[in-house]
């Protein structure tokens, strides 16, 4: 099977030089595991301080006195070492590549010109009352303002939350009030694959709920030129605001463990969890990991298709490379418009030296065959990314041989929101490859895999991937609700981090990611609990109950598969389908609409009410053997009624 497979770096690689070896690789990492604070301590030096820490690390991983911090009594700021400390070298150089949703549509945005831009912007939020921990709102399209947006707010210290522009106006709203934002910065309208997305109205539709009533204003960047609907006294158009905004502008000296963003993900349960980032460790773990998995050079071009609305964004796309001074392309379209050749396009206009994606856009590109990838050149990639979810073997060697004309390495990158950064990945140079595997840890993580109870395995096995010291970029708690965050990670087992992931190690110690060991589903590499699709279901009002479960889906990875039982008086048709469908869509964005709904006369439940998950996956996946016990259940004929409806293809 794939474990066998190991591919080498290939040796044409290896003679360009690279950041770390085979041997610098196992040095380092012994170290920075013998001596974190000796390792980290030399490796903050990757970023610039204004004032210097003399603390490194104080972590406790213990549920009853949990602490987590970095560099504590240092100080910096994100966008000085974003934008200022590159004006001195690398002032005229490319920071982003904007790359238009209309192919005609690009612009090249110089550190210089940047750094002006948030320097002004910076001086707008001022003006607008805007002080140091007042939490902005960003919902916006992929343009260069959501980073000039960002970039801002870290200038004077007001931590961001972006939230991406699939999500509905409830969805905005629930995050808004989350968080007490007052201001929220948005597009008239976003553009993707040709067709308008109405964020302006978005924003006033989420103000109008309760949950959104406390916004203040709204900053407003023309994008399309659509109309929007405008309140005198809250709405601001940005280009207005901009106009004679000054460009001077001192960063804000922020503290290490100051909040630098919230970012909102789901969990297994309940509504979604603000994220919390800090700003030292945050920086320092970005920077030090973009450089390194990447390989970083200095004239490399990198493309990192992923949306500022989710942390791949945020760490990749903006702050690890412009901390670096590196170029980076910023996308507004999607990888089928106006056709399937575009990422070759993109790569071929822009010299992209580097491609870092996901794997449901591997998929969704490979089964359109070689064509449209083979024509383009791609000669100026010299390596590959995957993230978001586990890439299939199938996945990875397309990527390799078509994309990458089998001449790029191919780091399969594991991390998420939480962490930060990227945890495991094969360093390009350091480790060889093996398809499907995330491989070996960054430097100072020490991964382990635990059995149910607890006990940790050793050697080769398979399990619950557990984190057990702190690294710095770690996430430092559930923005306003900080027992949730000592109860969802550090609560299942004593005193590591839980990831969530079950992983196997093989007997390289090659680690191999095997999902999510929770209720959280992966939908083409977007995080979506089942608890938040079932409530959005519940609340239509012909539906009595639902439980979701996610099925494998050649494209997306997983699919999003609900049981649904109606109220009594309501009839199951095809146009309810769609109605619970549109519904699910209006309540949470498209992301979460369900790809299959089966009619359920009744759910499988245990005896005191819980809903036999297990059951429900295998039925999804029609694997209708095996499906364990049932006599547990309240009502075993429920399985059979099930069974004979995925059979039917209700
Ligand atoms: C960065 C990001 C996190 C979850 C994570 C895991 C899955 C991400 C992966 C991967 C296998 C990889 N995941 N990268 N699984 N191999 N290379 O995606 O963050 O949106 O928070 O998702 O995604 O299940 O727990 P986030």
């Amino acid at each position: 099977m794939s474990e066998a497979t190991v591919i080498p770096v290939p040796a044409h690689y290896l003679a360009a030089g690279t950041r770390n070896t085979a041997d610098e690789y196992a040095t380092r990492y012994a170290e920075s595991i013998a001596n974190p604070d000796a390792f980290w301590a030399k490796e903050a030096q990757v970023v610039d301080w204004m004032t210097p820490f003399t603390q490194v690390k104080d972590v406790s991983f213990n549920a009853d006195d949990l602490h987590i911090k970095w560099f504590a009594d240092g100080a910096l700021n994100v966008a000085a070492n974003c934008l200022d400390r590159q004006l001195a070298k690398r002032g005229d150089k490319t920071a982003i590549i904007w790359e238009g949703d209309n192919p005609a549509e690009s612009r090249h945005i110089s550190y210089r010109e940047l750094h002006k831009e948030v320097c002004q912007f910076a001086n707008v939020l001022t003006a607008k009352g805007v002080k140091k921990g007042d939490r902005i709102t960003i919902y916006m399209p992929m343009i260069p303002e959501a980073a000039v947006a960002m970039l801002a707010c870290t200038r004077i210290g007001a931590p961001h939350s972006v939230v991406f522009g699939g999500f509905s106006p409830d969805s905005l709203a629930g995050r808004i009030e989350d968080c007490g934002s007052t201001v929220v910065i948005t597009a008239d309208e976003g553009l993707r694959g040709g067709k308008a997305i109405p964020l302006k109205a978005n924003v006033d539709n989420a103000i109008r709920t309760p949950a959104g009533a406390g916004v203040e204003t709204v900053i407003v960047v023309r994008r399309t030129g659509g109309s929007v609907n405008w309140d005198n006294n809250r709405d601001f158009w940005y280009h207005d605001l901009m106009t004679g905004a000054s460009a001077e502008h001192t960063a804000e000296a922020m503290n290490a463990e100051d909040p630098l963003f919230i970012l909102y993900t789901s969990g297994s349960t309940g509504k979604p969890k603000g994220v919390l980032h800090t700003t030292g460790g945050y920086l320092v773990y970005v920077t030090s990991t973009f450089a390194n998995m990447f390989d970083l050079r200095e004239d490399d071009v990198f493309w990192c298709t992923a949306d500022v609305g989710w942390v791949t964004g945020h760490s990749y796309l903006l702050y690890g490379p412009l901390a670096n001074g590196a170029t980076t392309i910023m996308f507004e379209g999607v990888p089928q418009y106006p056709d399937w050749s575009r990422i070759g396009q993109v790569v071929d206009k822009h010299s992209a030296t580097i491609l870092y994606t996901a794997p449901t856009a591997i998929r969704a590109l490979m089964r359109e065959g070689d064509g449209p990838t083979l024509a383009s050149s791609r000669k100026s990639l010299r390596l590959l990314g995957s993230v978001g979810e586990p890439i299939n073997p199938e996945a990875w060697n397309w990527y390799h041989r078509v994309v990458g004309d089998s001449r790029c390495p191919v780091i399969d990158t594991w991390w998420q929101t939480e962490t930060g950064g990227v945890l495991i990945t094969p360093l390009p140079g350091a480790v060889d490859m093996k398809p499907g595997s995330a491989s070996r840890p960054y430097f100072g993580i020490k991964p382990a895999i635990l059995d149910n109870e607890g006990v940790e395995l050793t050697g080769a096995c398979e399990g619950n991937l557990v984190i057990t010291d702190s690294w710095p970029g770690q996430m430092r708690s559930v923005y306003g609700d900080h027992q949730r965050f000592v109860d969802t990670y550090f609560k299942t087992f004593n005193g590591v981090y839980t990831t969530g992931d079950g992983a196997r190690r093989d007997a390289d110690d090659y680690y191999w990611i095997t999902g999510r060991v929770d209720d959280v589903l992966n939908v083409s590499g977007h995080r979506m609990g089942t608890a938040e699709v079932e409530s959005a279901l519940v609340s239509h009002k012909a539906v009595a109950e639902a439980a979701v479960v996610g099925f494998p889906h050649d494209i997306k990875g997983q699919g999003i598969f609900a049981y649904v039982t109606l109220q009594e008086g309501h009839e199951p048709s095809d146009e309810l389908c769609k109605a619970l469908v549109t519904h699910v869509r209006a309540e949470i964005g498209p992301i979460a609409a369900p790809d299959q709904i089966q009619w359920a006369p009744g759910l499988p439940k245990t005896r005191s009410g819980k809903i036999m998950r297990r059951i429900l996956r295998k039925i999804a996946a029609n694997e209708f053997d095996g499906l364990g016990d049932t006599s547990t259940l309240a009502d075993p004929s429920v399985v059979d009624s099930l069974v004979r409806g995925r059979q039917a293809g209700s």
